[in-house]
């Protein structure tokens, strides 16, 4: 069976994983999460690629969104704090075919009132809240289930 290729794109301050706040969003940084995901990618059928990205800027995100996302089977997507208000970020997911999962480490809908909603999530195939990293993980095996059912 083919390769399929995931973009895993994390958005502004999850570089700080696993520095503050480990009883929000846990003590393991994002360099381990990206490690384990890519590795995950790897050992099932369909074989994932994962290409992690993180950037703090908007742009950024955008540009690889429209970019490395477009020409990916799936993308794994943290918006972090752009979730809530970034319709840049929404209109570049809306623009491409590529399907996006929704990833958030915090079960935002215990926390503040501004953080229960999402732009992104009508644009998106699915949301995985509150999981914390293990989100990320199902989100992966999620797309493998469906690269393997249209395979
Ligand atoms: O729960 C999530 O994954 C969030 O997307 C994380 C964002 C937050 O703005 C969203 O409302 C929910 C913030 C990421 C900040 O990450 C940090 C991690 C460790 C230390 C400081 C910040």
């Amino acid at each position: 069976m083919a390769h399929g290729t995931i973009l895993l794109l994390n958005g502004p301050n999850l570089n700080m994983l696993g520095t503050r706040e480990p009883e929000i969003y846990g003590s393991r940084t994002l360099a381990d999460i990206e490690r384990d995901i890519v590795a995950l990618g790897k050992s099932g059928t369909p074989q994932l690629d994962v290409v992690p990205v993180q950037s703090n800027h908007e742009g950024v995100l955008v540009d690889t969104i429209q970019t490395v996302g477009r020409e990916a089977d799936g993308i794994i997507f943290n918006p972090g704090a752009f979730t809530h208000y970034s319709i840049a970020i929404r209109d570049a997911v809306a623009s491409i075919n590529t399907p996006v999962v929704e990833v958030h480490i915090s079960n935002v809908h215990k926390r503040e009132e501004f953080r229960h909603h999402s732009v992104i999530a009508p644009v998106a195939a699915g949301q995985i809240v509150g999981l914390g990293e293990d989100g990320y993980r199902l989100a992966l095996e999620w797309f493998r289930s469906q690269l393997a059912k249209n395979a």
